[in-house]
């Protein structure tokens, strides 16, 4: 089965997302989603301009071999850019391979390891009682896991709470918010986030937040044991992960779980933190970490070490990367939690997909492939809208880690 064309569509229905839809030869066509929140036409160009014209003629069976054809043959590996196009590829070449054998990509991966797909959703507030009241209504539609984010006193901003009614999304069209930090505020006010959420709702469901990369490992340390009391299912991004080594220090103070990896694009990311044991989740993406390929290398390295995934799933990776990760999460034998923030309606309206969602579990469906498919005239009518992610400055001014 051989490929005959390849094209990258980049669209904005309520956010922008890049695709790539791969065809062969014999009428059978696959996507994958080609997403960068903030660079989406690196990753576009770098698809159309650089390896579209490598795939034409290729044997779209041949998936392990064009993934290390494009991982080897750029030379200059790794990295997000390269990382999500060469995702882009992967998933779309499961598609087609899914659709060529009749199979839904989790029978392909090695057939289901559960009945459904534990999902985590978003309660956020400007305040502890709105976030509470958030945190109550997704216990309402049945949610095992939650994350709670919220307002901190006396901060200007703060990551993760939506602006008014809509969805939360962090990219701010045609320019670059700034926002303000204070670790000291922050830490002095997020165990009572918690206390709250306990007090109010008790131990019955798991409770997760992100912490988004914001504190120093001393200081993720201190939040961790100071919040040992309300049980959190995980602190993610407790701090930048390019010093792998800093975990040592986290994890010497606290047995709060740390999961992170949403930045993560290669094994060798996460490498250390893996194999040191220095957290207990790991949430590279489909996307962003080299397509179902490389995720099955990370997570089968990560079983090794009792570390399970946890994949992001943010309204900013495409409905393609949410339907091809229930397949993995599905499949994937140390499976921990999966992300899932929903998206705009005119998203779903673009990306026809089979999974489904009943009280806070997930299922792919059983639609050949990853079940989920591009309406490219719907995609044509939302033109791509430029949106920069935020940065962030301590109150002195400085650009810390947003
Ligand atoms: C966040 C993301 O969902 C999460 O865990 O870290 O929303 C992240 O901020 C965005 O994906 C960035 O585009
Ligand atoms: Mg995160």
């Amino acid at each position: 089965m051989k490929i005959i064309r390849a094209d990258v569509i980049v669209t904005c229905p309520g956010r922008n997302f890049v695709t790539l839809k791969v065809e062969t030869d014999e009428g059978i066509h696959g996507i994958g989603d080609a997403t960068l929140n903030g660079r989406e036409l690196a990753v576009a160009s770098y698809l159309k301009d650089h390896v579209c014209p490598l795939l034409i003629g290729r044997d779209a069976s041949r998936i392990e071999d064009t993934w290390q054809f494009l991982y080897k043959g750029a030379y200059w590996r790794r990295g997000p850019v390269t990382m999500t196009a060469i995702a882009a590829v992967d998933m779309a070449l499961w598609d087609i391979l899914g659709k060529a054998a009749n199979m839904p990509l989790y029978k392909l991966l090695g057939g289901a390891s559960r009945e459904g797909v534990m999902v985590y959703g978003h309660a956020t507030g400007r305040d502890i009682p709105e976030a509470l009241d958030r945190y109550a209504e997704h216990i309402e539609e049945g949610y095992k896991a939650i994350r709670i984010q919220c307002g901190v006193p006396d901060m200007r901003s703060v990551y993760g709470v939506s602006k008014g009614e809509g969805m939360y999304e962090p990219a701010t069209k045609g320019s670059v918010e700034e926002q303000s930090w204070s670790s000291e505020k922050y830490l002095d006010f997020v165990p009572k986030l918690f206390e709250a959420v306990r007090d109010k709702f008790g131990f019955d469901t798991h409770l997760l937040h992100d912490v988004h990369h914001r504190l120093t490992p001393i200081e993720a340390a201190r939040l961790g044991k100071s919040v040992e009391p309300y049980r959190l299912f995980w602190m993610e991004d407790p701090t930048p992960a390019e010093n792998q080594a800093g975990f040592r220090l986290i994890r010497e103070h606290t047995v709060t779980p740390i999961a992170v990896g949403e930045v993560f694009n290669s094994i060798w990311d996460c490498k250390q933190l893996i194999e040191e044991q220095l957290i207990d989740y790991i949430r590279a993406t489909l996307t962003h970490a080299g397509g179902i390929t490389h995720l099955k290398r990370i997570a089968d390295f990560a079983s090794l070490y009792q570390v399970r995934t946890g994949c992001h799933g943010p309204s900013d990776l495409s409905p393609v990367c949410m339907g091809a990760a229930l397949h993995f999460d599905l499949w994937v034998p140390n499976f921990g939690v999966q992300e899932y923030m929903g998206f705009p309606d005119e998203a779903l309206d673009v990306f026809p997909h089979a999974w489904s969602f009943d009280r806070g579990m997930m299922h792919p469906g059983e639609a050949p492939g990853h079940g989920v498919d591009i309406d490219e005239k719907l995609a044509a009518k939302y033109p791509y809208d430029p949106a920069y992610l935020p940065v962030a400055r301590l109150e002195d001014g400085t650009l810390w880690n947003w």
